[in-house]
């Protein structure tokens, strides 16, 4: 009979288009040398690999407001877009590993179509230092990586509306944020004025961020949600991971966010998954950047029980 196995697609988005420059291209190659897909192998955890999305290598220019590459970055969007509604239409779970954060308007993109046609409302879960809530008109930087959930709460530059085959892809009541403690002028003002859940670090260290998360989990599982998890590993201190583009002081422990992303993992309501910013080649010599990846990726496949299934016939053997 048909074996209805749980499995995860890994979609591979090796570009920094999103902050030009920055090291996150080597992001998916670095995860795969760090042993990613025998790592899991070896604990019954079956990950295919769906190699990598493809894009411009070069980037696209400057455009009105400052905007950097944003035709570029709605390419690479596109490619993911497509790899992760792929999978999602083989009945597999995508895990988007950048890859600039940008990419995720991508994923998002592929989460919401699916979800639409099942009929669930989309939840998103971003674990960042940076909200990525800028528009054009509020970003200091015009980095497109700061832009993603504001596209896909239906604000920002047209190319980067368009990914989707629909705006908004999300509502902003719909987006629970957790470890930000770098937040834009304007980008702040939109955050509120759109009622964004956003958790700053100093509720974080109040609060708890395992309790914030279940907290977010029941809303999810109230609204009967396709949640789509976005993990920065900025949202990381840069203790545990230093190979970022824009480290903050100030983030999750590498064990809190284990915790949480167990509780994740647990809670068997993820859709989709992206792991992006892991730019390990600026980590002087070392690997504690891919090896806190690594951990995170084990915490959340590893609880996910829906993974560990086995057909009906083998256990009632
Ligand atoms: N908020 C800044 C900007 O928009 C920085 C964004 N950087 C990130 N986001 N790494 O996660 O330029
Ligand atoms: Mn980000
Ligand atoms: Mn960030
Ligand atoms: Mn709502």
């Amino acid at each position: 009979f048909m074996n209805a196995r749980h499995w995860y697609g890994l979609v591979g988005a090796p570009t920094d288009i999103g902050n030009f420059g920055c090291g996150a291209a080597s992001g998916p190659a670095a995860l795969r040398a760090g042993g990613f897909l025998d790592r899991m192998r070896h604990q019954g955890i079956v990950v295919r690999d769906m190699g990598d999305a493809e894009g411009p290598a070069e980037g696209t220019g400057i455009g009105e407001h400052g905007i950097r590459h944003v035709e570029a970055t709605a390419a690479w969007c596109r490619a993911v877009r497509d790899g992760c509604g792929q999978v999602l239409a083989d009945g597999g779970t995508p895990l988007m590993v950048g890859g600039d954060h940008s990419l995720a308007l991508g994923s998002v993109a592929a989460a919401s179509a699916h979800a639409r046609k099942l009929g669930k409302p989309l939840h998103v879960f971003w674990f960042d230092a940076h909200p990525d809530f800028n528009t054009p008109d509020t970003s200091p930087s015009g980095n497109t990586h700061g832009m993603p959930m504001a596209a896909a709460c239906g604000m920002g530059h047209p190319e980067m509306l368009d990914v989707g085959a629909f705006t908004p892809l999300l509502h902003p009541h719909d987006l629970t944020q957790f470890g930000i403690r770098d937040v834009d002028h304007g980008e702040r003002a939109h955050l509120l004025r759109h009622g964004v859940r956003f958790h700053e670090m100093p509720e974080v260290r109040r609060a708890g961020l395992v309790s914030l998360v279940a907290e977010a989990l029941e809303r999810a599982e109230r609204a009967g949600a396709h949640l789509h998890v976005s993990f920065d590993m900025d949202a990381l201190d840069p203790e545990h991971a230093p190979g970022v583009g824009t480290p903050v002081p100030g983030g999750l422990t590498l064990d809190e966010s284990v915790a949480a992303l167990r509780l994740v993992g647990e809670s068997g309501l993820t859709g989709s998954f992206d792991l992006v910013e892991l730019a390990a080649v600026r980590e002087a010599g070392g690997s504690r950047t891919v090896q806190s990846a690594l951990e995170l990726l084990q915490a959340f496949l590893r609880a996910d029980r829906r993974l560990f299934v086995e057909p009906l016939a083998v256990r009632v053997a």
